[in-house]
């Protein structure tokens, strides 16, 4: 899809500047603050710079949201079919430290009547990983495919051209430090589970890293609603949609307590927030199993 191969320029030109400029300042706070209410970091203007100026030339694209703008861009193609959305730099409190993040991003097309209804108005979906490799999945036409950038021959290699999602994984990966703020009683059972089942815990603190991981190597990934963030911390459009496609595409499932993120149907705010959980069959098995 072209707008897909736009994007790889962008995660090679921001994968560049992490590469190359000193980690400690582009984690610098700037004196922006997004509409989410997150510190805006250095290297989150330089990523959305990069995204946007890439797609703002793309003629199959109408609009752009992104976390970094207060509401959708529109590009000038009025009739053009997609609308595209992205978190730029995904984990960003880890840049300072030299940790892995990401880009996450959706591409829903325009329904005839010019709305969008829910999460299955996508085409494609995915992230990019900027960590000891640079990395991107794609979720489309039902398949995920895994690139790796090689720097000796300055493309992205395929790696895996139909991922599936292990049916049951051996790690939960949830902010446990908010537990006793959760709003949603049956995380902290479904926790209590998964250590029962003998899983073990990991949080990277950036949705594309602890996302592809639960991709890779199965398990669990969720961010309940708390008593700070009530209606969840994850993002519907640049991280809540584009995951639960990747997850249902590849076999796996997403929720958001109740419902599956991609019947949940397109809000009118942009950086509408919401609780999820995504893994794979087996998870969902035990998470419906708490009541
Ligand atoms: P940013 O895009 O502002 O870096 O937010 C990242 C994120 O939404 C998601 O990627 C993480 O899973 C989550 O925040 C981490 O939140 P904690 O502060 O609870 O670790």
């Amino acid at each position: 899809m072209e707008i897909v191969k736009l994007l790889e320029k962008g995660f090679i030109e921001i994968a560049t500047v992490m590469r190359d400029a000193n980690s400690i300042s582009l984690g610098n706070i700037t004196e922006h603050n997004n509409n989410s209410g997150d510190d805006v970091k250095t290297m989150d203007l330089i990523s959305n710079a990069i995204l946007m100026d890439i797609l703002m030339k793309c003629e199959q694209v109408r609009t752009i949201g992104s976390e970094e703008e207060d509401t959708l861009c529109e590009t000038g193609f009025k009739n053009a079919p997609y609308l595209v959305c992205y978190d730029p730099l995904d984990g960003s409190s880890n840049i300072d430290a030299n940790i892995t993040t990401g880009t996450i991003f959706c591409i829903y097309k325009y329904n005839d009547d010019g709305t969008i209804t829910n999460g299955h108005n996508i085409v494609a979906s995915g992230y990019s990983i900027y960590g000891a490799a640079t990395q991107y999945l794609v979720a489309h036409n039902d398949t995920l495919r895994f690139y790796q950038y090689s720097n000796k021959r300055q493309q992205f290699d395929l790696l895996h051209d139909n991922i599936r999602i292990k049916s049951k994984g051996g790690i939960y990966s949830i902010n446990e430090s908010s537990k006793k703020t959760w709003l949603d009683t049956r995380y902290e059972k479904f926790v209590d589970k998964c250590i029962d089942e003998k899983y073990s815990c990991r949080w990277v603190g950036c949705m594309a890293a602890d996302g592809h991981r639960t991709v890779i190597k199965g398990g669990v990934f969720a961010y309940p609603a708390n008593k700070k963030d009530t209606s969840g911390k994850i993002r519907l459009l640049y991280e809540g949609y584009p995951f639960a496609h990747i997850f249902h595409i590849g076999g796996g499932f997403s929720s958001n307590g109740s419902i599956s993120i991609l019947d949940i149907p397109f809000p009118k705010n942009i950086h509408q927030k919401i609780p999820i959980i995504l893994g794979g069959m087996y998870e969902k098995e035990l998470f419906d199993s708490i009541c």
